[in-house]
């Protein structure tokens, strides 16, 4: 890799290890076999619960062409793409590393659909772009984030509880839908999603900036948790105010997964200032 690539490249600090009593599913999450077998029951069901698993929304063959589209930017396929995140770690050895060795130096990918036409077609998908248009409200979407988060075997890290909501600056209230889709078997194991069944009607919760920017683990600590492990090709719809988070990968196996964003196109963005009031901790006389 050339000095000028490697200036492009990210690198995600890292952090310590989470208490293994965060992520203490109590049951395995609801879902339907595809994206056609969701009607009105199962949108009501995602309206009450706040998230709903679809356990083969695409072909092994639209899976398999996403999973290459997103290893081929990982070893450099498309020099012009820099929304490569390393591990800290790996800061030094990065030139060193075989192609196989890079897939698990790494932490995140984003803005990338427009790099690769194979992960592009899932995020613009016609069965899930209708599903989120219902989700929405009847409105057209618009997917306005594009990331993913891999976690190798044994080191992949935690991602805390958090609502995703607290990330973006769209006023509370806009439906933000994010779809995770799962590339390789994501278990409990090596880190599939959990998620506060119901979680997303108690609104917006402070986030602390400890882990990273997150729900207060003795907040979560004991939650009532659901699990959404899936295969290849499945994938999981849910709400922008969902607390949700995925546990170290303790296996011996990759957990490679691509998560998108959608709100209405028409969403008018918001202030930082407006976000944080109410997902901040500032000025609110509470601790972590
Ligand atoms: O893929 C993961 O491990 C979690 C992704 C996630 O929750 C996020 O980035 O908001």
């Amino acid at each position: 890799m050339s000095t000028a690539t490697q200036e492009k490249i990210q690198f995600d600090p890292g952090s310590e290890m989470h208490a293994p009593e965060l992520y203490r599913p109590v049951a395995t999450g609801h879902g339907v076999e595809h994206l056609e077998d969701i009607g009105p029951a199962e949108i009501a069901f995602y309206r009450e619960h706040g998230y709903l698993m679809v356990r083969q929304a695409f072909t092994p063959g639209e899976t398999a062409d996403a999973l290459q589209g997103l290893v081929d930017l990982i070893v450099g396929k498309r020099p012009d793409f820099n929304g490569l995140h390393f591990e800290a770690k790996a800061k030094d050895i990065i030139p060193t590393l075989s192609p196989e060795q890079r897939q698990d130096a790494i932490r995140k990918l984003w803005h990338f659909v427009e790099f690769d036409a194979r992960l592009k077609a899932l995020s613009h998908h016609p069965k899930l772009l209708a599903v989120i248009r219902t989700l929405i409200g009847d409105k057209p979407p618009f997917m306005f984030q594009d990331m993913a988060l891999i976690k190798p075997p044994r080191l992949g890290r935690e991602k805390p509880w958090h609502q995703d909501h607290a990330y973006f600056d769209f006023p509370l209230g806009t439906p933000v839908v994010g779809v995770w889709i799962a590339l390789d078997e994501a278990t409990v194991a090596n880190g599939c999603m959990q998620l506060l069944d119901g979680g997303h009607r108690a609104g917006p919760q402070i986030h602390f900036q400890k882990r990273d920017w997150q729900i207060c683990d003795t907040q979560m600590l004991g939650a009532q948790s659901v699990a959404a492990p899936l295969k290849p090709g499945g994938l999981l719809l849910f709400d922008g105010l969902m607390p949700h988070g995925t546990p170290h990968n303790s296996s011996p196996n990759r957990r490679r997964a691509l998560q998108y964003h959608y709100a209405p196109e028409n969403v008018v963005k918001c202030s930082t200032d407006e976000r944080l009031k109410h997902f901040g901790s500032e000025g609110k006389n509470v601790t972590c």
